[in-house]
């Protein structure tokens, strides 16, 4: 299996450090949507990263559902039993894929648009957001705290850690240890795993 696409994007690690953690063996492709659009429409026409190529040649895309067939390749999930802990699970992951949302269109805003189009009501909005998403989160973290246990990692934990560092790295200084103090040491315990250092952002 074949793995396209950048580590600084969320979407793209989650993927890779959840395949780390099934124990999928795949080649990672470092291909960029941006810096090399042709050789990304040649894999995948729609260019849209995470794209996997199944061992069947099959093209597939969106992290949720290629973690889906993933997890059927391996045989377990990342996901707790089904009960509280799964539907706690399914919303903080939610929460962290909406950040990840958020966050990459401040990006985009930012940085694809000349600064004259730029346009500040939006920004004001996904920004906001994207703070409520990590605010719920933080309070998902404080309420119920996340076992630091490598082997007891869900993909509420890995997609919130992932989130958090994505948002430290794109967006500087905006959103401070000190406001999600359970998730920043969420996110530092889990970028010591060997799952996470193995799909560096860099
Ligand atoms: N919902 C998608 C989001 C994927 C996504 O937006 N990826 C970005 C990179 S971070 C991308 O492909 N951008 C290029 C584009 O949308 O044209 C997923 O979970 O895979």
């Amino acid at each position: 299996m074949q793995l396209i696409g950048m580590l600084d994007s969320p979407y793209v690690r989650r993927v890779a450090v959840s395949m780390h953690w099934l124990g999928l063996p795949f080649e990672h492709r470092p291909v960029s949507v941006f810096r090399q659009y042709a050789e990304f429409s040649a894999i995948n026409p729609v260019v849209k990263a995470p794209t996997l190529v199944c061992d069947d040649g099959t093209v597939l895309m969106e992290s949720g559902l290629i973690l889906e067939y993933l997890e059927s390749l391996a045989n377990t999930r990342l996901w707790p039993a089904p009960g509280a802990a799964r539907l706690q699970a399914l919303r903080a992951t939610g929460l962290a894929l909406a950040a990840c949302e958020k966050t990459v269109q401040i990006v985009y805003e930012l940085q694809l648009r000349p600064p004259e189009k730029q346009h500040a009501p939006w920004l004001e909005r996904v920004r906001g957001q994207a703070e409520a998403a990590f605010d719920a989160l933080e309070t998902e973290l404080a309420r119920t705290p996340w076992p630091r246990q490598a082997q007891r990692l869900t993909q509420a934990g890995v997609s919130a850690a992932v989130a958090w560092s994505f948002a430290q790295r794109m967006l500087p200084g905006q959103l401070s240890a000190a406001r999600c103090p359970h998730l920043a040491s969420f996110t530092d315990w889990a970028e010591t795993l060997d799952v996470f250092t193995r799909a560096p952002m860099d």
